[in-house]
């Protein structure tokens, strides 16, 4: 008993340090981890929790997927960075391994997903000076409502989140926001010939998994072509087989002229993202004009491969499809009032929690924890179910249960 209680005023304790030492820019469910390995996480007391966030979808591999640490230690052995002040034997491996891989002429690397975001936008306004011509200073980029494509400035800007973006002026100008899976709107925004790209989640992710019409994304990566518009595809949440397909946009047999892909290109070990072109995009920048002192080093290069790797030779895409189908069925089977909403691709789901009672949707992850399993509430009343995409289908019927007994154990 003793022990016990020493142990769980350690997780207050480290609690307490953020609390005092942090930035209170983040309210996290109050659980401690320390391990992980796969589907599962432990906290500090040792208690075993399934991991249904994922990282926000960076760990799609699993927790320390031994493969991927392995490149990560023996590289970093060897050499960790260069800048891109000099040459490096992993960097040009890794380009051609992944423009292969996704079907592009080049690779722009970068570390987190609003780098990459950010690479797109500039990549994007460069194009539309040089080669669609319109003039300084007028290039315009249409996103849309709802959106989440990171934390900079430039990116904020887009946002109409006002806890995203509020406080944060001046903004950076032309943007438009137009209404996101509204085909029209997108055809009336297009209409302005100084409209040099279109910046799109295939499914918004924070806006609590909202997953477009059928057709959208087709639709629009049409209206695009036709209109002499780049379509950038923002696949850092949904991208590298999440949504039961390596890319969202493959669903549709869409290919982005500018894609943008970040968390699992590392399996969550380490920070990298990528914008994929082709040369006629791409070489727009040319040296001197962007980068980035981490982006594209060594260890990164070749924990880059590795991940994609494992989601190939793992077929985590077809597993992801198979599991979400299975998973989103065991929900619909849950008895209960409280749930007004599944939906979702692959294995990126979500439920929309009505509240009843006053109980929101942070209650019910609360319940989630209690049961060992642990997801993220999403704007009060959406909670967000993506696990490691290596689930089996034994751990993805079990994990349905948790979540049956907690919530309707929530009516009793
Ligand atoms: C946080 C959400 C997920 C993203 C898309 C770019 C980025 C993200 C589509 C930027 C990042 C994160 C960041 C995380 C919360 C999270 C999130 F809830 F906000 F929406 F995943 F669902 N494009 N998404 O989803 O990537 O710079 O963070 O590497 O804590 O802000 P980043």
């Amino acid at each position: 008993m003793v022990t016990l209680a020493v142990k769980k005023n350690r997780a207050g304790r480290l609690i307490e340090l953020e609390q005092q030492y942090g930035a209170h820019n983040y309210h996290p469910l109050p659980v401690v981890l320390e391990r992980g390995e796969g589907v599962y996480v432990w906290d500090v007391e040792g208690k075993q929790y399934f991991d249904f966030l994922s990282a926000y979808s960076a760990v799609n591999q699993g927790h320390c997927h031994p493969k991927i640490v392995d490149a990560l230690i023996e590289q970093a052995k060897k050499l960790t960075l260069t800048s891109r002040a000099f040459y490096n034997d992993s960097l040009g491996e890794y380009e051609e391994f992944i423009a292969t891989y996704f079907g592009y002429d080049k690779v722009l690397p970068m570390n987190t997903g609003a780098e990459a975001v950010e690479t797109a936008f500039k990549l994007c306004r460069k194009w539309a000076y040089l080669v669609k011509k319109i003039p300084d200073n007028k290039a315009k980029i249409i996103a849309c409502e709802g959106n989440f494509h990171g934390r900079t400035t430039t990116i904020v800007s887009m946002s109409s989140d006002p806890d995203s973006y509020k406080g944060y002026g001046p903004y950076t100008p032309g943007i438009e926001l137009i209404p996101y899976n509204n085909i029209e709107a997108l055809r009336k925004a297009l209409e302005d010939p100084n409209v040099a790209g279109f910046l799109v989640e295939p499914i918004q992710g924070e806006a609590g998994v909202v997953v477009p019409d059928e057709g959208y994304l087709k639709a629009a990566s049409e209206l695009c072509k036709e209109k002499n518009v780049l379509f950038i595809a923002d696949e850092v949440q949904t991208g590298i087989s999440r949504t039961g397909r390596l890319l969202a946009c493959n669903h549709e047999n869409v290919r982005p002229d500018i894609l943008i892909l970040g968390k699992a290109l590392s399996g969550g070990v380490y920070p990298i993202s990528a914008v994929l072109a082709d040369d006629k995009i791409m070489l727009c920048i040319k040296p001197g004009e962007h980068g980035s002192t981490f982006g594209g080093n060594p260890i990164a290069a070749r924990v880059a491969i590795a991940a994609l790797e494992v989601v190939h030779d793992e077929k985590l895409s077809e597993n992801a499809a198979t599991m979400g189908e299975i998973f989103r069925e065991e929900l619909h089977k849950i008895k209960s009032e409280r749930i007004e909403v599944i939906r979702g691709k692959g294995l990126l789901n979500a439920i929309v929690i009505k509240p009843i009672n006053g109980i929101t949707a942070w209650d019910v992850c609360m319940a989630l924890k209690e049961n060992g399993l642990l997801a993220k509430p999403t704007h009060d009343h959406i909670i967000r179910f993506a696990p490691p995409l290596v689930i089996t289908k034994d751990q993805i019927l079990e994990a349905a249960d948790i979540i049956k007994r907690a919530i309707e154990g929530l009516d009793k």
